[in-house]
């Protein structure tokens, strides 16, 4: 399928999906939503892909949803559109995903960047979750993903005032991984994901799992799922061969069997 707002390619083991429509500064509009869906359920799918970053261009990840999309839609119209599910099948890819963001994540954009595994940041990035402004509230996660990321304080400050955080504030609050500069965000995302790749998929998938469980489950029951999980791994030819490469004093080679 070929799509009109993303720019989409393969960098070896590495799917980079861009966020394409920088006329309205990448906004989700329900094109973006479901090419975007759509396009990482297709790398999820294809094996010779191990991660996937994503990203939009040096101005923004993403602006938020589409406001103009929104802005005449009543309460009927709204839930019958049910964007909701497009949100959620990006919650069920199990490849790791990066998101890399440069300039603006605002609303909607950055809820997608928290549904992302990890964050890559430009120095120039700004997150927020400017919703209130508009007369409304996060929508696809925000309340809870930031929340969880940075606190109840410091979530309420951002999504009472919809004032924006700076990449480094994001970095010290725990929302970003890594902060890269201006030039370097999206190489230093793919140079991340390059690496993550040589990893086993089994194990990625399996350890993606397992720490966003940690956000599901009382510790109890996640240490339970991690044990067993963990267990699960040892009848994959990955850990046989994970373990043997290192008394052999070589690189694994992993297959994801
Ligand atoms: N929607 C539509 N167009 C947008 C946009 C957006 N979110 N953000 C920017 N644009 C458009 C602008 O309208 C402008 O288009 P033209 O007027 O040139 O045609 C173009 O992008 C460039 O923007 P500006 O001229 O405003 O650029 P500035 O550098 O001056 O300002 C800005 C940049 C990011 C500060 C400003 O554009 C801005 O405040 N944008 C809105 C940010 C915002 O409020 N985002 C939150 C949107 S609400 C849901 C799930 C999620 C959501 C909703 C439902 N369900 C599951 C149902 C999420 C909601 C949101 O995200």
């Amino acid at each position: 399928m070929s799509f009109t707002c993303l720019k989409v390619e393969d960098r070896g083991a590495v799917g980079l999906v861009q966020l394409h429509r920088p006329e309205a500064l990448n906004a989700l509009n329900v094109t973006v939503m479901e090419e975007l869906v759509t396009c990482l359920e297709q790398m999820d799918a294809r094996e010779e892909i191990r991660v996937i970053v994503l990203a939009g261009d040096d101005r923004a990840f993403a602006a938020g949803a589409d406001i103009k999309e929104m802005a005449d839609a009543g309460h009927i119209e709204m839930l019958l559109r049910n964007n909701i599910a497009r949100w959620d099948r990006v919650r069920r890819i199990g490849k790791p995903i990066i998101a890399a963001v440069s300039g603006f994540a605002l609303g909607g954009g950055c809820e997608l960047a928290m549904s992302c595994d990890l964050i890559v940041a430009s120095e120039t990035a700004q997150f927020g979750q400017p919703e209130i402004n508009l007369g409304v509230i996060p929508g696809a996660g925000g309340t809870q993903r930031m929340t969880r990321a940075v606190g109840k304080s410091v979530a309420m400050d951002m999504i009472l005032t919809g004032r924006m955080m700076s990449a480094h504030e994001a970095l010290e609050r725990g929302l970003v991984a890594r902060v890269a500069s201006k030039g370097t965000w999206l190489d230093e995302a793919l140079h991340l994901a390059s690496e993550i790749a040589t990893k086993s998929p089994l194990a990625l998938r399996v350890a993606k799992e397992a720490v966003l469980k940690a956000f599901e489950t009382p510790l109890a029951e996640g240490l339970e799922y991690e044990r067993r999980s963990f267990y699960m791994l040892f009848g994959s030819q990955d850990q046989v061969e994970g373990m043997k490469a290192f008394v052999e004093k070589r690189a694994a080679k992993f297959t994801g069997r």
